[in-house]
């Protein structure tokens, strides 16, 4: 098996990457799901809302607050660095993230579609402001042009994935032939189907995960494990 995805890697036309919070995990950043999802008595996944926001900005702001304070000590770990190393070889040719911890673009990967959003980045609720925070936030950021609430620049549930992000991850998966998907659950859309674009077109679909996923069942390789382990680890049998 391990052979087979070598294979698949080393004669890839263009192979693209599309990683969830799973990658991060071995950077101590928490993922989303189960146990690890939850943030005092939340669920991270009721806190991901718009609605959530309108009601309790404060709450939602701790939460991003203690998120962003976490990250900020975590460093990208074996996983985001094979991903750097097969971008400067010319062997992944773009990366599509869900992620929102930054630690692909702090790994040194360039070509990195983030596409619900950076944990740093800020939007009004009302004007065109965007701004970014470097250090956690404290309390509710006020915008600087109308005094209305700052909110994390990022992509709640219901709301739509930036236009021209979305336009050009299309376009990256139309260009592919292998697909590499690491360590997301698959479950939310849009992104959830994005390797099933390059499946349709003939591609390949090769998942990294320590389980099974909706989307197991319609890719061609499997690989059980560990990102920060399984990566370094077909680099290795890759040189
Ligand atoms: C390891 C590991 C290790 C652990 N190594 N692996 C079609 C059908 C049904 C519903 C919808 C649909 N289209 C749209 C929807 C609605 C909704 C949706 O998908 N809902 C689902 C609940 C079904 N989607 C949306 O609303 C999206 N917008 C949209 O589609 O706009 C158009 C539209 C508008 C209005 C109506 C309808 C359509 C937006 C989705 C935004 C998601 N936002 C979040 C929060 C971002 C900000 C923040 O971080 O605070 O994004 S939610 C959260 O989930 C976050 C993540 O990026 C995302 C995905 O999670 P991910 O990365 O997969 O993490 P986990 O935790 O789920 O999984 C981790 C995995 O790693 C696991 O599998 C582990 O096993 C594995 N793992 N350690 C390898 N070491
Ligand atoms: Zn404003």
């Amino acid at each position: 098996m391990l052979q087979s995805v070598i294979d698949v890697i080393a004669t890839a036309d263009y192979m693209v990457a599309l990683t969830g919070a799973g990658i991060s995990k071995e950077s101590n950043v928490p993922t989303f799901r189960g146990e690890d999802g939850l943030w005092r008595n939340y669920d991270a996944m009721e806190l991901a809302t718009p609605d959530a926001f309108r009601r309790d900005p404060s709450l939602v702001w701790e939460w991003y607050a203690w998120r962003q304070g976490l990250i900020a000590n975590c460093n990208p770990n074996p996983a985001h660095l094979t991903l750097v190393k097969w971008e400067q070889e010319g062997i992944l040719k773009s990366l599509i993230t869900q992620n929102v911890d930054g630690l692909h673009i702090r790994a040194g990967s360039t070509i990195v579609y983030e596409v619900h959003g950076d944990l740093w980045a800020l939007k009004c609720v009302s004007c065109d402001y965007k701004g970014r925070l470097d250090v956690p936030a404290e309390g509710i950021p006020p915008c600087p042009k109308c005094d209305n609430n700052l909110r994390p620049d990022v992509v709640w549930f219901g709301e739509s994935l930036d236009r021209d992000t979305i336009s050009n991850v299309y376009q990256e998966l139309e260009k592919a032939d292998v697909c590499l998907v690491i360590g997301t659950s698959s479950f939310v859309q849009p992104a959830a189907s994005f390797p099933l674009i390059v499946k349709q077109s003939g591609g390949l679909i090769i998942e990294v995960n320590i389980e099974r996923t909706p989307l197991t069942s319609a890719v061609d390789y499997h690989l059980s494990g560990k990102a920060g382990e399984i990566l370094p680890q077909l680099d290795l049998l890759l040189s």
